[in-house]
Order: structure tokens, then C-alpha cells, then sequence
């Protein structure tokens, strides 16, 4: 079976800095979710500081977004979120439970980085609701759907002895989260063997939940970011039926290869449709956003089919 998955969408990148009303220097690392008739497009953001905002785009197609006049999600400057957003916002990912979007981000200052729960039921106002793990986490993907009456989330901690594995861990309300387990980690000489992280919140299918992550593989050159994809159970979701021995996804255009951070592919978001197809968004060299399609009963085969043994 062939294995470049994604067709490349032929116009990317789909979103640049020159498409936003207000001076920044990056658009990448972007949750998309459909939202009424409309896709909406929640996108990161670096300042010519160095520190990140994050900024909100719509449009009709899932190709083609028009960028609001103003930033969506900034740090604060008082209250209880401030101390641990002075060095930005980073990598939206955004969930749809109920009427109710849930947007979970890094949190970055002095303090190391964190996530953050907001919430919103119109993408026009914006309640930051919690910082839901303390430092150092990043890339939270809440699954869409409880699981014997408790939420979850795929998470990633990170530690010395067990380097940047992915987690999953659940909560009753959103806020308050527990019973931990590591359910993934970077295997030795393969594709992603330096770091994991979930990419998309996971999509559901009638052979499991569909998590596409992304995986580092350190070179003498830098660091390059993959995306993978693998499958977790419908009813336990700290199940892995299989993860893809390839990569779905490597850098390979010239905005994917070279830009603020070269030879990264980052996922944040992705939408499935009803014709079976997924529509998948990620940075290139986190500088602009692209995006690509993907047959969902391909990346299922890739995970039961082609998956890695080891
Ligand atoms: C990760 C995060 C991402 C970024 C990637 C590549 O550690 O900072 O936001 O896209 O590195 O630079």
C-alpha cells in the first residue's frame, strides 16, 4: 500500500501572515472545527517579541479563510492566569462537547509551560475557564465524548526518565483531572523516536478513536516533525489497537522545509467529514498554515494493517 496518505491541498499554504490585519510574523499550528456552516480556524501567532498569540479565522470551504480584525486569545495581565501566560499563548485545540467549544493551550512564562482551559459557544466572546495541569505539559486533546461517565484527555508530560511520552488521564468536569497513565511512547530508531505528542483531538470511527500525533526524530541537522497516526479503543480509550509504522505526513514543501523553525509538519487540528474523508491542518516550519485531506479508512489501515510491531 502506498503510503503518502494526504493529498496536499494544491494552494498552500492556505494561511500567512499576510493575510493577517494585525502585525505578526507567524500563522501556524492551527485547531480547525466546524462551527454552524462555517469552519473556524483558531491559529498561533508569534510577535515580533518572540511570544505568541492566538488569532481566529472563518470561512466556507476549509480552504479559504478570511482573518477577524483582532486576536482572539491573549495573555492576561491580571488575575490567576497571568503569572503563567507572560510568555504567550501557544497551539489551540479546540473540542466540541455538547452547544459548548472547549479550547485547551500552552501556557508559557517563567514558570514553565501549562495548559489552559477556555471555553466559548459562539467564537466571538471567550471565558478562560482553568489552567488544567501544572508544569511542564503541553499538547492536551480532550476527547469529544465521556467514557464510563468521565471525561479524557491525551496529554504530555514530560520528565527525564520517561522523555516526552503521551499520557492519557480523566475528569468528571473538565477542570479536575486524575487516574494518570502513560499509554504511548517514542520508540528507539523509528520515525518519532525522540519525542511524541497528540496532534488533533481524536476523532471517532467505527473501529476506534483516530489520534494523528506528531513525532521527532533528532538529526545532525535539527529536529524533524512528523505526523503519525494511531488507534485507540472505542470503549477504552487508553487502548492502543495500533499505531502506524510510517509517517503520515514529513516536510517536503519549500514552507514545510525552511521557515522560523525548519523541517517541522505540526498538527493541531483536524476535521472529519461525512463523506469519510478528514480534512488535516498543520504548520509548516512554524511559519504558515496548511492543509491536506486524507481518506479516514486509510490511516485506520495504516494503524491495523502497517502497524509497528515493537
Ligand atoms: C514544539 C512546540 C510546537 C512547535 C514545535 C516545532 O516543541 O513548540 O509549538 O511547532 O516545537 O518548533
Amino acid at each position: 500500500m502506498k503510503t503518502d496518505v494526504i493529498r496536499r491541498y494544491s494552494q498552500n499554504p492556505i494561511l500567512t501572515k499576510n493575510d493577517v490585519p494585525y502585525p505578526v510574523e507567524t500563522v501556524h499550528n492551527a485547531a480547525v472545527v466546524k462551527y454552524r456552516e462555517k469552519y473556524i480556524m483558531l491559529f498561533r501567532s508569534h510577535l515580533r517579541t518572540g511570544r505568541s498569540i492566538i488569532g481566529l479565522a472563518r470561512g466556507y470551504d476549509g480552504f479559504r479563510f478570511t482573518v477577524d480584525p483582532e486576536p482572539f486569545l491573549v495573555p492576561e495581565r491580571t488575575g490567576p492566569f497571568a503569572a503563567y501566560e507572560e510568555f504567550g499563548v501557544e497551539d489551540p485545540r479546540v473540542t466540541q462537547i455538547g452547544e459548548e467549544y472547549f479550547i485547551t493551550y500552552s501556557a508559557y512564562s517563567r514558570n514553565g509551560v501549562r495548559i489552559a482551559l477556555a471555553k466559548t459557544t459562539d467564537f466571538i466572546h471567550v471565558e478562560k475557564v482553568s489552567l488544567i495541569t501544572e508544569a511542564d505539559h503541553r499538547n492536551v486533546v480532550i476527547f469529544p465524548e465521556k467514557f464510563h461517565g468521565l471525561y479524557a484527555r491525551l496529554d504530555r508530560p514530560h520528565s527525564e526518565i520517561a522523555p516526552w511520552s503521551i499520557w492519557i488521564s480523566y475528569s468528571p468536569d473538565l477542570r479536575f483531572w486524575g487516574e494518570a497513565q502513560l499509554i504511548m511512547r517514542p520508540v528507539q530508531y523509528h520515525w518519532d523516536e525522540m519525542k511524541i505528542g497528540p496532534g488533533a483531538p481524536p476523532i471517532k470511527t467505527d473501529q476506534g478513536w483516530l489520534s494523528i500525533y506528531h513525532g521527532v526524530f533528532q538529526t545532525m541537522a535539527g529536529s524533524v516533525y512528523r505526523l503519525g497516526v494511531a488507534l485507540h479503543d472505542l470503549t477504552n480509550p487508553a487502548k492502543i489497537l495500533g499505531v502506524s509504522d510510517s509517517w503520515i505526513l514529513q516536510p517536503e514543501d519549500a514552507w514545510e522545509v525552511t521557515g522560523y523553525v525548519s523541517n517541522v509538519v505540526f498538527t493541531c487540528g483536524a476535521v472529519a467529514e461525512p463523506d469519510g474523508t478528514v480534512k488535516i491542518y498543520w504548520g509548516g516550519a512554524d511559519t504558515v498554515m496548511c492543509a491536506g485531506e486524507a481518506n479516514i479508512s486509510d490511516l485506520i489501515s495504516l494503524c491495523l494493517e502497517h502497524g509497528r510491531t515493537d
